[in-house]
């Protein structure tokens, strides 16, 4: 599939995000107009030769296709609501982060407003769009999705999860939620080996190869929970996985061990509830039932 540089777009933000990837289409040829609440923060784009908006119903007017990249849901709410006559008959992009509830609300909006609505999650930090590594998650209208798809491209892998517009939504908090427990799990190995002298770029060095290395099980894992059956043969049983050698050995260093008590609460409701010689990936059971 080719770009059609032709497509006329607006872009209503330009936090550090809505910039970088305004930035992108104004350097792929797109003709890019861009608004945002406070003055001055497009300046870098036009002199890329983005053409600025006034204001944010001027910005909707110029195109047919229309990116929003705001704070939060709420900010979406300011900036769109007045404009729903506006936005009739084009298509949104709203790639600000919100929850599953809010884009599914804000397809809704959209539909009774006779937008043409694609929600979507963008899995890269600002320097990352348009390079290798960047992925945006989309989900909502697929018309929408096909038909811009060669633009979306151009801000990195665009991956389509379905009609329902808080899929991307799901999809993206639920992947930083695993990032965040990895970030805080490399924390508090690194926090344990701090007394020890050894500096938390010296530990890095050991645990990046490490989790890098782990993430080859996630296919096994998931394998398990979606057969539901964790007596399966060859897998690391929960009472071998239980953390207490861990926990004491953070305790003796100084280290708290709020991180480990979680997993290890996890583990311990299916040892108690007799499972204990069944494989850890049943610890998905404690979450989906909440004690
Ligand atoms: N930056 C990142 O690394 C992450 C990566 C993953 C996705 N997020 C989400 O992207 C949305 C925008 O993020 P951002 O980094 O551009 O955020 P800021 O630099 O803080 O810019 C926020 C823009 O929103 C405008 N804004 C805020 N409130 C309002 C409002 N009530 N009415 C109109 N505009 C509003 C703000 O304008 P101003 O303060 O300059 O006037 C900025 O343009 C976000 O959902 C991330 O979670 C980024």
């Amino acid at each position: 599939m080719t770009t059609d540089d032709s497509v006329q777009v607006s872009v209503l933000g330009l936090g550090a995000m809505g910039s970088a990837l305004a930035a992108a289409l104004v350097k792929a040829g797109h003709p890019t107009t861009v608004w945002n609440r406070t003055p001055g923060r497009a300046d870098g784009l036009l002199a890329l030769g983005a053409t600025p908006a006034g204001t944010a119903a001027d910005a909707v007017r110029a195109s047919g296709l229309v990116i929003a990249c705001l704070l939060d849901h709420a900010s979406v709410h300011d900036v769109l609501d007045p404009l729903a006559g506006d936005l009739a008959g084009r298509t949104l992009i709203n790639l600000t982060t919100t929850s599953p509830a809010q884009s599914r609300e804000s397809a809704a909006w959209a539909a009774h407003a006779g937008v043409t609505y694609l929600d979507g999650g963008i899995m890269a930090v600002p320097h990352m769009i348009g390079r290798p590594g960047a992925s945006v998650l989309y989900s909502g209208s697929a018309e929408a999705f096909d038909r811009h798809k060669p633009l979306l491209d151009l801000w990195g892998t665009s991956t389509y999860h379905g009609d329902d517009a808080g899929l991307a939504s799901l999809y993206d908090l639920a992947l930083l939620a695993g990032m965040y427990v990895m970030f805080a799990g490399f924390v508090h190995g690194a926090a344990m080996v701090a007394p020890a002298g050894i500096t938390a770029r010296e530990f890095a060095a050991s645990a990046a190869p490490w989790l890098s290395a782990m993430t080859g099980g996630l296919a096994g894992f998931a394998q398990v929970i979606d057969g539901g059956d964790y007596t399966v043969a060859g897998q690391q049983s929960l009472e071998f996985s239980h953390l207490g050698d861990l926990q004491a050995a953070s305790a003796e260093q100084g280290v708290s061990t709020e991180v480990l008590d979680v997993v290890q609460g996890l583990i311990q409701r299916q040892i108690d509830a007799g499972h204990g010689a069944e494989g850890f990936a049943r610890i998905f059971e404690s979450l989906r039932r909440p004690a």
